[in-house]
């Protein structure tokens, strides 16, 4: 672990990401790719690049999820911190927190806003909000963890008061279902009885309102998806062509996922040196980027139980399109 300290000491950054984490990307770009339908985990578009393509894609017209939350948030973030008294608050895949601020500015007024703990694998976006927020909320504390929440959640410093853990942006959906329920059942073994963790959900809806939010008519997100392939090009020395693969996003009715898939416009024969991997696509053929899983309700208590939690409290926004959950253990 390397260890900073910034601003007057109010910021400490932890990053457990130092050397051999290539060795990640390596080792999941060998599997996923060997595999008879090729995959990638979508982690890995999260690069300086990517996160700032992720961040145009929440401005745009058809990606509703984050205007959604946030109105959830701007209604009911006094009701959350009434019900959690959180002094902390732990988020997990925080990108650059930006409606994290309603969340922190409704336990200044509580009173109770201590230390936020911001959690991410793209060290920029730890980084910045952690030195704007001290800067923002006098006596604030930050504690910000630059790591892999797959595999780096027990490193996270103990609570020094009730704690939230948010999850937000219905990234549990990136989760195949039972890696989901695996990864909400390593949150509640860190709960204690008065922790809560907070999470967005994107809900089942319309499937063309879906498909258009992961194909927007600016290609946005057609070139978040490529993203993942100049990441392998300048990490592993690959020598794929982002441009002869195209961008595919299709609603999965029967799962209720969304997928998004870069398709190769033609014959390629792609190296990836630092793997030792020679990979054949055929024209047409596809490898799987995403999934971004839709919830019902019912869902989402099946996987909370599944996980040693229980609902405590459902919000959703005025078109039903998103909601958040607070759940305690059980
Ligand atoms: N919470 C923000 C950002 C969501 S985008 C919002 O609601 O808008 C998903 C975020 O999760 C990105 O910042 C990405 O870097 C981070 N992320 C993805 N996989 C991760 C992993 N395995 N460990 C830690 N962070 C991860
Ligand atoms: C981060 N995650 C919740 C986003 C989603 O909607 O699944 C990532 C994304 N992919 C395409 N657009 C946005």
């Amino acid at each position: 672990m390397i260890t900073e300290i910034v601003a007057n000491g109010q910021v400490r950054i932890d990053s457990f990401l130092a050397d051999g984490d290539e060795r990640t990307l390596a080792d999941d770009v060998l599997d996923g790719l060997t595999k008879p339908f090729k995959e990638l985990p979508p982690k890995h578009f999260y690069d300086a690049r990517g996160s700032e393509l992720f961040d145009r894609i929440c401005e745009l017209p058809e990606y509703y999820p984050t205007r959604a939350e946030r109105a959830i948030l701007e209604r009911h973030a006094a009701d959350i911190v009434a019900a959690s008294r959180a002094a902390e608050l732990l988020e997990l895949g925080s990108g650059y927190a930006t409606k994290t601020r309603v969340l922190l500015d409704a336990m200044a007024t509580a009173g109770t806003l201590d230390r936020y703990l911001p959690f991410d694998v793209a060290e920029s976006v730890v980084r910045r909000p952690a030195e704007d927020l001290v800067a923002e909320y006098p006596g604030l504390r930050v504690h910000g963890v630059i790591g892999d929440f797959e595999r780096h959640l027990d490193c996270v410093p103990p609570a020094s008061g009730p704690r939230t853990v948010a999850f937000l942006g219905g990234t549990i959906g990136n989760f195949p279902p039972g890696s989901r329920r695996r990864f909400l059942r390593g949150i509640a073994s860190g709960l204690r009885p008065a922790d809560r963790l907070l999470l967005g959900t994107d809900l089942v809806k319309d499937p063309e309102v879906i498909r258009r939010a992961y194909d927007d008519a600016a290609g946005i997100t057609a070139e978040f998806n490529r993203n993942v392939l100049h990441v392998l090009n300048r990490e592993l020395g690959a020598d794929f062509d982002p441009d002869g693969f195209e961008h595919v996003a299709l609603f999965d009715t029967e799962r209720e996922w969304i997928e998004m898939r870069l398709r190769a416009v033609r014959t390629a024969t792609v190296t990836i040196p630092d793997v030792g991997l020679e990979v054949q696509f055929a024209a047409g053929e596809e490898v799987r980027t995403e999934i971004s899983a839709k919830f019902t309700r019912p869902r989402l208590e099946g996987d909370y139980a599944a996980a040693g939690l229980r609902m405590t409290d459902w919000w959703t926004d005025p078109d039903g399109l998103f909601a958040l959950s607070l759940a305690a253990p059980r």
